[in-house]
Parts: structure tokens; C-alpha cells; sequence
């Protein structure tokens, strides 16, 4: 089953959006299959965001994921990588259109919110970066029928 990574950043958690950003996911009907909050060390801010390495804003964005604690998830479900950037949004939160979360709750780049995996391979790498199979659990929610034909 497909699964995706998202990190709620540290303005996120700052501001209290935890809930909301999980009641986004869970209402939606994707299945919540790991869950933490942490510190980000240097070296896994700069693992996670090694693709941007050369651009201009990557120090701030290292320093901007370890400044404070961050929530990370696994998320699970049929088409779940593609939907869950539609949940989330564009990446400059004024772009981001309304009923969106960045697009709902941001206005600067730079404190954006929300992580989510680009594609289906990235997400792969993400999870595993992030997590450990231990902290992974697999399990179908009862309601499943109701929300799968
Ligand atoms: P996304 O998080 O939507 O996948 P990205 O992978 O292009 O966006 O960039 C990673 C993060 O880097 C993004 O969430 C915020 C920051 N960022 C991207 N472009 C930026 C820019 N032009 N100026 C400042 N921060 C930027
Ligand atoms: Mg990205």
C-alpha cells in the first residue's frame, strides 16, 4: 500500500496546528500508520532537504527544521502521495489556494507549514530516512468498507 511522509515544521507545531493538520488527513480517510515528534539533528535536516543543497535558502531551512520540535507521520493509502501535496498545497503559502492547508494558514515561504513527499519514490526515501520498519505499524481501520469499494 502507498505511503507518504509528511513533517509538520516547527512553525506548525509552534502555532498549534497539530490537530489540524491530522484531523486534515484522518477526515480525508488516509490511515495514520506512524507518528512522532522530535528535535532534528543538522545531519538529517540536511539529509531530508539534500536536493537542495546549492540553493540560496538552504542554511535558513536547516536552521529553520532544528530550531524546534517537529512532528513527523506516515500516512497510508491508495493515491495518498499525490493527494496528500493537494491537502497540503503549494509551496509559497500566498500561491496556495484557499482550503489548502498552507493555502488556509500561511503567508511566507519560508514558515510553510507542512512537509509532504513529491512522488511515490521520494516518499520511499523519506519514510525510511525518518523511520525505522519498528516504528511503522500496518493495520486497517474497520471502517475500511466505507471508505474502499
Ligand atoms: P515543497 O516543500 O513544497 O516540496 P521544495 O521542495 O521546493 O517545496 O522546497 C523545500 C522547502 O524549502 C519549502 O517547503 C520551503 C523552502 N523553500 C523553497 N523555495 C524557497 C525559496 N525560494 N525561498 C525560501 N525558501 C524556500
Ligand atoms: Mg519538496
Amino acid at each position: 500500500m502507498e505511503r507518504t511522509f509528511i513533517a509538520i515544521k516547527p512553525d506548525g507545531v509552534q502555532r498549534g496546528l497539530v490537530g489540524e493538520v491530522i484531523k486534515r488527513f484522518e477526515s480525508k480517510g488516509f490511515t495514520l500508520v506512524g507518528l512522532k515528534m522530535l528535535e532534528v539533528s543538522k545531519e538529517l535536516a540536511e539529509q531530508h532537504y539534500g536536493v537542495h543543497k546549492e540553493r540560496p535558502f538552504f542554511k535558513s531551512l536547516v536552521e529553520f527544521i532544528t530550531s524546534s520540535p517537529v512532528v513527523a507521520m506516515v500516512w497510508e493509502g491508495e493515491g495518498v502521495v499525490t493527494s496528500a501535496r493537494k491537502i497540503i498545497g503549494a509551496t509559497n503559502p500566498l500561491m496556495a489556494e484557499p482550503g489548502t492547508i498552507r493555502g488556509d494558514f500561511g503567508i511566507n515561504i519560508g514558515r510553510n507549514l507542512i512537509h509532504g513527499s513529491d512522488a511515490i519514490e521520494t516518499a520511499q526515501n523519506e519514510v525510511s530516512l525518518w523511520f525505522t520498519e519498528e516504528e511503522l505499524v500496518s493495520w486497517k481501520p474497520t471502517i475500511s468498507p466505507w471508505m474502499v469499494e
